[in-house]
């Protein structure tokens, strides 16, 4: 499995054109769906022609809401960065770039939407400008129409060639996952969402959470599911839901992360996110 974040503007189609790639809804709230708007990180998945399953995770462009932005995009290797074609390079494609580059995220592609409504040339070529001389200088660009269905063919296998040159990741390694959400669900306890970027985890395996201002404590895997399945074990990159014994709901919060037990905490970097 590889997660791919998506970043731009406000209202530049990320949702749409996540919708279209997996059929499935991002925008998980009744309040984003009514304002149009996506406000909390969105979770979606399909399988591209090579057999391969990419999870994206859809982030919000409007700017009060970059610190779910931050969130999202932090444990990700790559990221769909989305331009509409009408309106090309906006305030937030400048700072949702500042950051991909920030959090370290090297590679993805870049995606003109909206290109029924107009000639998708001088928006790419603007958003290439902007992109030269950054981390992302070189992305593979794709113009699309989510409403017609143009490019959304050269966008799979465009997403087929990305999934296929990212590193693997170390799964011997010692485990980091991300966590993105935190909820109780009765009769199972606290369960948590995140993206694990390196590592195996198993059901039963006792991890450490370095949560912000608290000492690290030890917490065990009851239970754990990839993409809505229950599975055994996972390794990294993938996106998972954790059911985890020992840990109150109000103990854990996004931006924490889960560790192999008694692993070293030094080179580890911290953020800090802000709930928005
Ligand atoms: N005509 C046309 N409209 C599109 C296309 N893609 C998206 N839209 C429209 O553009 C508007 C914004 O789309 P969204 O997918 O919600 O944009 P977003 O980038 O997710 O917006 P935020 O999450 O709020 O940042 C909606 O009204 C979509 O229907 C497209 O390819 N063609
Ligand atoms: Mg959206």
């Amino acid at each position: 499995m590889q997660v791919i974040a998506t970043a731009g503007h406000v209202d530049h189609g990320k949702s749409t054109l996540v919708r279209a790639l997996t059929g499935m809804e991002p925008d998980r709230w009744a309040e984003e769906r009514r304002r149009g708007m996506t406000i909390d990180l969105g979770f979606a998945w399909t399988t591209l022609a090579s057999g391969a399953v990419v999870a994206f995770v859809d982030v919000p462009g409007h700017e009060r809401f970059v610190s779910n932005m931050l969130a999202g995009v932090g444990p990700v290797p790559a990221v769909l960065m989305v331009v509409a074609a009408d309106e090309g390079w906006m305030p937030q494609s400048a700072e949702h770039l500042d950051a991909v580059e920030a959090l370290g995220v090297r590679d993805g592609l870049l995606v003109i939407s909206r290109s029924d409504l107009m000639e998708p040339e001088l928006a790419r070529e603007e958003a290439l400008e902007q992109l030269a001389g950054t981390a992302l200088g070189r992305l593979p660009t794709v113009c699309v129409s989510a409403v017609t269905g143009a490019g959304m063919a050269r966008l799979r296998a465009a997403l087929d060639e990305l999934v296929a040159r990212l590193p693997a990741a170390d799964a011997l390694a010692d485990v980091r996952l991300w966590v993105d959400r935190a909820f109780t669900i009765r009769g199972a306890g606290t369960v948590v969402t995140g993206t694990l970027t390196q590592g195996r985890v198993r059901v039963g395996d006792e991890l450490e959470l370095a949560a912000a201002g608290a000492s690290a404590r030890r917490v065990t895997v009851r239970g754990m599911q990839s993409l809505g399945e229950p599975t055994e074990e996972a390794v990294g990159v993938s996106r998972l839901a954790l059911n985890l014994r020992g840990l109150p709901r109000e103990s854990v919060a996004r931006g924490d992360v889960l560790l192999t037990a008694g692993a070293s905490l030094v080179a580890l970097p911290r953020t800090t996110w802000v709930e928005g």
